[in-house]
């Protein structure tokens, strides 16, 4: 593997996509071959996958379904998109992967630690982000920001949990962060958005340093 590969994780409203596009336009700028891309979804067939468990219409079949259901999309993308991204030298910016699995299902949904790592290792297969942002609001800050962006549109699948919910998740990336200190970096998110920038793009900086992709 010769390119970077670079998650983005944090609760609603964290700013994840409007920071994605600030990096996708630093590295550019640079001369790197950048890939955007999103989970659930970012190939045909995850996209699908993606439209079924946002609408709630995976719900009724329970919370390991719903985790089979985000690494069978995982999976597609991973082999699909990333992995070949990758090969051949580019960045890619997921806005989500792995550790949403880990703290939506995993912590909130009470999957099985066991359960959820044999899914993750089966489906992501080596395939791992060599930096994850994880951008950190509180809760209802979050939730009020994707609020004001979301107008008259229906909150989805995981939107409408309680604000309870949402502050167990904001804890659980916190955790993961702590626990995966080399590859997680927090970003306080309640910045305004050029602050944010700013530390995600020191971070990035420190990766840029240590690794030099094929097609840069
Ligand atoms: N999910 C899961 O359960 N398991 C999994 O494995 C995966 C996902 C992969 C996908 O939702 C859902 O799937 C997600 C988890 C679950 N739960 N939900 N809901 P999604 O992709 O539709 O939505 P999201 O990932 O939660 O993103 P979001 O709500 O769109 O938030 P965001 O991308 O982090 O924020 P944004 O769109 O960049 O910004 C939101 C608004 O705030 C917008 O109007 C911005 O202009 C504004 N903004 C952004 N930054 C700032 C700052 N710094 N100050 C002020 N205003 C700001």
């Amino acid at each position: 593997m010769s390119g970077f590969f670079i998650s983005f994780e944090g609760g609603e409203g964290a700013g994840k996509t409007t920071q994605i596009k600030a990096v996708e336009k630093f590295l550019t700028e640079k001369g790197y071959s950048v890939v955007v891309t999103r989970e659930p979804g970012g190939t045909y067939g995850a996209e699908l996958v993606r439209s079924v468990i946002l609408s709630g219409g995976a719900e009724q079949y329970g919370t390991a379904m719903e985790a089979i259901l985000f690494a069978a999309a995982r999976n597609d993308h991973v082999e699909g998109l990333i992995r070949p991204a990758l090969e051949q030298g580019k960045v890619v910016l997921c806005d989500r992967y792995i550790d949403s699995s880990r703290v939506y299902q995993g912590v909130t949904g009470q999957l099985e630690p066991d359960f959820m790592d044999n899914l993750e290792r089966i489906t992501i297969d080596g395939i791992k982000p060599d930096l994850t942002l994880i951008l950190d609001i509180p809760a209802e800050a979050g939730l009020a920001r994707a609020n004001l962006r979301r107008g008259n549109e229906i909150v989805d699948r995981f939107e409408k949990e309680t604000l309870s919910v949402h502050e167990q998740r904001r804890q659980a990336f916190l955790r993961l962060a702590e626990e995966e200190s080399e590859r997680c970096k927090v970003v306080n998110a309640a910045q305004n958005i050029d602050g944010v920038s700013k530390d995600i793009l020191a971070h990035i900086d420190v990766l840029l340093a240590s690794h030099s992709p094929k097609g840069a």
